[in-house]
């Protein structure tokens, strides 16, 4: 029998990071942490920026306990990254970084938010497929030119952050495909950089190189005597890209894809992509694969809500015990009579979401919440109902009908959200014990080192292995679809 295979996953989320180490044997993939790690934008001034420096150090600790970990004599066979989308590096000729690296939530893009949706937001979605949304790469170039015109002699390269970390690991500068379908910039209809959105937003096409695809081996890692040899594979850079290869999807299709965490991604495979006036409005973000398929997806505000609303509250939970008392609390209480709408901006980035709740609940003559498991319950099923509503647009505009939702990654725990899902969908939810994103990026590990077919293989044999949970839909409260 072959010896196993070992493999890292720099898996980096906009609130905390990891390096995971995949040992593959016997058709097998079991993951084991090797560094976890809190993850935060700080703000300067009136800006909002990523400690790019802190991230890159404590993936490399993630990295070197990767390796310590392995038995005596085993080596890491390769490592892949992949991270939140859209956020990004300049960078001149030598590599050096030429400008701060900010955050999406900065709300520096919302002139040009409110710009593009006066006019052109048409065309850059005919052009992109990817809707006017506040966090597009788009806008955050086009305002990085704008106010910091000098930028245009300073940096000759634009790297997304996985695209960054890659660099830094490998000494090789690519854009990859997944990340690069985030940034609203590239052709909906092919593999490279759409010129019409380039021109819209006045950002430099030598800025960027064709993408490459997932599964292209970058080089070996450089400058880490500890993982000698090990191969950087690009693997899908969006973490979103990686949870969706996860899915043990049943090939016939028939399953919608929801990966849970601060965004709630609700999604699912398709020859190709959904253009017009109706995906417009409904924010269907025709994001790619890392072979080049599209996955379009609604982004619905997720875990983002109840993380900040915990902040707003001493007696918040730390430990599980704690975190199932939360949630059998919030289960106990009766449904709300009003649910959020979780698209309002106030929700983007508030000083007190708790205040922000509560803004939204006056306003629309509600009673705010008392204690915390009363948000948790409002939030869940506001959650939860938003899911419904963009699996019903879905099936509106493809004629699909969703057999059931499939759902990775941190929300996949919380069964109150799994529930309300269920309710509000009318199809049952499974929720899969399943490190998502770092199974995803180790998939494409694994099938650039050729232990692995290809992804239908992989998440066949995934989910003959895989613990999952049915949630059967409770009721009659099947959300219908608003015409
Ligand atoms: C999730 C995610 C979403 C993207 C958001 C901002 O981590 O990647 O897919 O819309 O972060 O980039």
């Amino acid at each position: 029998m072959a010896s196993p295979l070992y493999l890292a996953a720099v898996d980096l989320g906009a609130t905390s990071g990891r390096v995971m180490l995949g040992t593959w044997s016997r058709n097998r993939l079991r993951l084991t942490e090797a560094h976890r790690f809190p993850n935060a934008y700080r703000e300067l001034g009136a800006h909002a920026y990523w400690e790019i420096g802190t991230l890159w150090h404590e993936v490399q600790v993630g990295l070197r306990r990767a390796a310590a970990a392995l038995p005596r004599g085993a080596k890491l066979a390769s490592v892949g990254v992949d991270t939140w989308g859209c956020d990004h590096v300049l960078l001149n000729d030598a590599g050096r970084l030429v400008f701060p690296v900010h955050a999406y939530r900065d709300n520096r893009t919302q002139p040009g938010l409110a710009a593009l949706a006066r006019q052109g937001a048409d065309r850059m979605y005919a052009a992109t497929g990817i809707p006017n949304v506040f966090y597009n790469t788009s806008l955050q170039l086009a305002e990085t030119v704008a106010r910091c015109p000098a930028i245009t002699d300073l940096a000759t390269r634009c790297l997304f952050l996985p695209d960054y970390l890659n660099f830094l690991l490998s000494g090789r500068a690519e854009n990859e495909l997944t990340v690069a379908s985030t940034s609203q910039l590239l052709d909906v209809h092919g593999r490279d950089w759409s010129r019409t959105a380039l021109e819209h937003f006045r950002i430099p096409p030598t800025w960027f190189t064709p993408p490459v695809l997932a599964g292209q081996k970058l080089g070996r890692v450089t400058g880490m005597p500890e993982l000698a040899g090990a191969q950087v594979v690009a693997v899908p850079g969006h973490d979103t890209a990686c949870a969706y290869d996860a899915m043990p999807a049943a090939p016939e299709g028939g399953d919608l894809f929801l990966s849970s965490g601060t965004w709630s991604l609700v999604g699912f495979e398709h020859p190709q992509p959904l253009l017009g006036p109706a995906a417009q409005a409904a924010r269907v973000a025709n994001e790619r694969t890392g072979l080049g398929g599209y996955r379009p997806l609604t982004n619905v505000v997720g875990l983002f809500l109840l993380e900040q609303t915990m902040q707003d509250f001493s007696q918040r939970p730390k430990h599980p015990r704690e975190w199932d008392a939360l949630i059998a609390a919030a289960a106990a209480l009766p449904a709300p009579a009003v649910l959020l709408d979780p698209a309002d901006p106030a929700f983007t980035a508030p000083k007190s979401m708790r205040a922000a709740i509560d803004a939204q609940l006056k306003r629309r003559k509600a009673v705010a919440p008392k204690h915390l498991a009363g948000y948790t319950r409002l939030i869940c099923d506001s959650i939860g109902r938003g899911h419904a509503a963009a699996a019903a647009n879905f099936e509106q505009m493809t004629g699909r009908k969703f057999r059931r939702i499939l759902m990775v990654g941190g929300g996949s725990k919380n069964r109150l959200l799994c529930q309300a899902t269920a309710d509000a969908a009318g199809i049952p939810v499974v929720s899969f014990n399943l490190e998502g994103t770092a199974v995803g990026n180790m998939a494409s590990q694994l099938i650039a080192l050729g232990a692995v077919r290809d992804l239908a293989t992989f998440r066949r044999q995934l989910g003959a292995d895989l613990k999952q949970k049915v949630y059967a839909p409770r009721g009659a409260a099947r959300l219908k679809v608003e015409s």
